[in-house]
């Protein structure tokens, strides 16, 4: 299981740099989108303006300096912002990209309405834009080239259908405590309609409170003592990610419960601090959500800026982990 494991990992990476390599050797061969008339105006350089959420958690740690490492590999010019969890900054930065004219636009999104102005702006002004992470709801999708990342209602199914499935003989009402990710926050939202869809097959499961812990793990924390203080009786914990599920540990251990045994924990990510929690069984299950979108990122980049079309939609490829499973994973964990 480990060794299979391990060995699609690295056909994965192969396959990817395979892609990234095969890809390069074409944009430099084709043709400029800008130059006209078969012209080589530019070198092929590409300048990729990037807008990323802020660094809110070790997934979003990772997410960066994958990004960041893919942009040199693949020889782009990355031009990166952090936007501090705003969307108004998000706006800012991507204008202010579209005013120097970057080849592509990228960012992941921190929430999921309001972007139809900003990306209209962006189209008008000829420059492809690219999701990544988490996508946004505008009605019309050719504002943007597509959208990689998670399918978050899936991660929510998963911890969900692994709840229903621990959970089939109890007799009485199993408590669940919810921490849900930013609000608006397209993780936040489908995280917990996924989670909600699963577990409605067991009516004895039941969600006694639900609460945003902004993804963070002061935010975690702070909620969770709440909700400790709140309910006398808590037998599970969703928490939409890591981070906040770390944060909780420490309300839980503080109220003078033992986290995975009198809690069960149920989280989404798999960075190395949770997967370290999951293997101490802390944590009970968690959905991975993989961060490393830099290698694919910069690939898509490439195709756009050739004029290839490119799928509407790509899927990061992700699994789960019970406490066996992390402890085995552990010791090759990237991040
Ligand atoms: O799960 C969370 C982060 O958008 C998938 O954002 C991402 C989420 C991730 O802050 O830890």
């Amino acid at each position: 299981m480990g060794k299979m494991r391990t060995q699609s990992v690295r056909w994965r990476a192969a396959a990817v740099l395979a892609s990234v390599l095969l890809v390069g050797g074409v944009a430099a061969c084709g043709n400029s989108d800008t130059g006209g008339g078969g012209g080589t105006k530019d070198d092929g350089k590409i300048t990729m303006g990037f807008s990323q959420v802020g660094a809110e958690s070790g997934w979003r740690t990772a997410n960066t300096i994958s990004i960041k490492e893919a942009a040199t590999a693949a020889g782009i010019e990355l031009k990166f912002d952090d936007a501090q969890q705003k969307q108004e900054n998000q706006i800012k930065a991507i204008r202010n990209y579209i005013q120097q004219k970057v080849d592509v636009i990228a960012f992941s999104p921190v929430v999921e309405s309001g972007w139809d102005t900003v990306l209209k702006e962006a189209k008008d002004a000829g420059i492809p834009v690219i999701l990544t992470d988490r996508s946004v709801d505008s009605a019309d999708k050719s504002l943007y080239k597509t959208f990689l990342g998670s399918d978050f209602v899936k991660e929510g199914k998963l911890a969900g259908e692994w709840l229903v499935e621990q959970k089939k003989t109890a007799s009485g009402p199993v408590n669940i405590v919810e921490l849900q990710g930013s609000t608006g926050a397209a993780p936040a939202n489908d995280r917990k309609k996924g989670f909600a869809e699963a577990i409605a097959a067991n009516p004895n499961l039941k969600v006694i409170a639900s609460q945003t812990g902004d993804f963070t793990r002061a935010g975690g924390k702070q909620v969770m003592e709440q909700f400790l203080k709140a309910n006398k009786q808590i037998d599970v914990l969703f928490a939409h990610n890591d981070d906040m599920g770390l944060g909780a540990l420490e309300a839980i251990t503080a109220a003078g419960k033992v986290p995975g045994k009198d809690i069960t924990i149920i989280t989404i990510d798999a960075v190395k601090d949770g997967m370290q929690a999951l293997a101490d069984g802390k944590f009970n299950f968690i959905a991975e959500c993989s961060p490393l979108l830099g290698p694919q990122l910069m690939d898509l980049a490439k195709k756009v800026k050739a004029g290839e079309t490119v799928p509407a939609r790509i899927e990061t490829e992700e699994t789960t982990f019970t406490t066996e499973q992390a402890k085995e994973a552990l010791p090759n964990r990237k991040y």
